[in-house]
């Protein structure tokens, strides 16, 4: 059986991870993600992370490394996380999000995260501290 691979992106700039706060669907909006999206057939996870931030958010980034696990989200689809360099761009919600925050680790908790994103979210607070 073939599974769906959303890939979230830790992207960080001077210190900070961003999180991004869903509008949609109904059922999540309200919650805070990693910002990402499904794989496409024929994509490889980087180049459809670049693409989804790309999508969602306007900034232009850098792949870095997978986050070790991955995370079932129903059956049938499964989240991966990278953390990825910001290279250009200011991030604006131009899809699905209604609100931005870039997060020092000490504030990793200050927003209400998906739950299957808070295991990548506390990794790559980990990550961050050692950049
Ligand atoms: N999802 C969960 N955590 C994330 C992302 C990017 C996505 N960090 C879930 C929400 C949706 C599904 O994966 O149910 C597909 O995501 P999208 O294509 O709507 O972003
Ligand atoms: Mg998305």
């Amino acid at each position: 059986m073939n599974e769906t691979v959303v890939v979230a992106g830790a992207v960080y700039d001077r210190g900070r991870l961003l999180a991004a706060r869903r509008s949609a669907p109904p059922e999540l909006a309200g919650r805070w993600e990693l910002p990402g999206g499904k794989v496409e057939p024929g994509e490889s996870a980087q180049e459809a992370l670049v693409r989804e931030l790309r999508e969602e958010l306007g900034i232009e980034t850098e792949p870095l490394e997978r986050i070790a696990g991955e995370w079932q989200l129903r059956p049938g689809l499964v989240l991966h996380a990278w953390t990825a360099k910001l290279l250009d761009g200011e991030p604006r919600p131009l899809q699905d999000h209604d609100e931005l925050r870039w997060l020092a680790p000490e504030d990793a908790d200050a927003v209400d995260w998906l739950p299957q994103d808070r295991p990548a979210v506390a990794e790559a607070m980990r990550i961050l501290r050692t950049l």
